[in-house]
């Protein structure tokens, strides 16, 4: 059996937010005296048992209330980064949340000099590629998310691409029609998370109105047949997030997942962690989680891993190099 952590793999569905262990939450607590309402990492990891995508976001943005400055945003990358390279993955498409810093406020410029920095030294030292894809908050008015895109400045050629992220019922993609048309037009890459709570009908949004590149999350195409068709003859990429899906109770268990059913039925699927430090897991540890609880096949696992390769945004040469 192949080792499912040499296999050389993309992450496109990861929130560096996301990567935040109680442990690095603690110190940095400390270290800007900022006060988490628990008592104890161990306190703190017993909240992660959660109701919903809601109950989950509470504590995410709780959480990261202790990244203030340029070097709290770097080690998290760096960690986040080291652990990524430890499993295989040899490029990565990082989301990161501009509005959950700067409403308690952090300025972006800091948010993005710390990622930047760890994701540059990655590539030197870990040989690892990166881009770094801005979401905006869809449980946000969209015209903060206008505003934020038109106050990008100089900080517009650091970043590659957008993302919409955060509480999903409610909050449809075509509300957001304007800023993504903007971001089209100015050359950057545009993904939309639709289709995790929320039905098929977002999933159409997001492909028609937003005329995103990939689907994150996309799982709830499965309830219209004429968009997984749909999907499968545009090969239209989904980011899909097992352990995420489960710890949200979007699906009942892991051996209930349908992403090899979506593989097998020529969706081109990919496997990603999502907030790894909250869901149990980072990408090679997904993997492992497929083969135990589905039997993912050696060959199913090259195919997803693949898939991550082509999906990516790492550019033809870089895709072609990691092949
Ligand atoms: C998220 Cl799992 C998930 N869904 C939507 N928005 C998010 N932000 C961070 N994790
Ligand atoms: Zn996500």
């Amino acid at each position: 059996m192949n080792d499912l952590h040499t296999l050389p793999k993309a992450e496109l569905h990861l929130h560096i937010e996301g990567t935040l262990e109680p442990e690095l939450a603690f110190e940095l607590a400390a270290k800007n005296g900022v006060v988490l309402p628990h008592e104890s990492v161990e306190e703190l990891r017993r909240q992660y048992d959660f109701e919903d995508l809601s109950s989950f976001l509470a504590l995410y943005y709780a959480t990261m209330a202790v990244l203030r400055d340029a070097s709290d945003f770097e080690r998290l990358t760096r960690a986040y980064l080291e652990r990524a390279a430890a499993q295989g993955l040899r490029h990565v498409d990082v989301f990161f949340d501009p509005q959950a810093h700067t409403v308690r406020g952090v300025a972006l410029g800091t948010v993005i000099d710390g990622i930047r920095a760890a994701l540059d030294a990655a590539r030197a030292e870990l040989g690892l590629t990166s881009t770094l894809l801005l979401c905006f908050l869809r449980d946000r008015p969209a015209a903060e998310a206008g505003q934020l895109f038109d106050s990008l400045g100089e900080q517009l050629p650091r970043i590659d691409g957008i993302g919409l992220d955060s509480a999903e019922v409610g909050h449809p993609p075509a509300l957001f029609e304007e800023v993504y048309a903007r971001a089209r037009a100015a050359g950057l890459h545009v993904v939309a998370h639709a289709g995790e709570e929320a039905g098929p009908e977002y999933v159409r949004e997001a492909l028609d109105v937003l005329r995103v590149e990939r689907v994150d999350h996309g799982i709830q195409c499965l309830q219209d047949p004429e968009l997984v068709d749909r999907l499968v003859a545009e090969q239209v990429p989904l980011t899909v997030c097992p352990l995420s899906n489960v710890r949200l109770r979007v699906v009942d268990t892991l051996a209930d997942h349908p992403v090899l059913d979506m593989l097998e039925r020529g969706l081109l699927v990919t496997v990603n962690s999502d907030d790894p430090a909250y869901f149990g897991g980072y990408v090679g540890d997904v993997f492992q989680g497929l083969r135990d609880a589905l039997g993912l096949t050696d060959e199913q696992a090259a195919a997803l891993a693949r898939n991550s390769v082509d999906a990516s945004f790492a550019g033809t040469e870089r895709r072609r190099e990691i092949h």
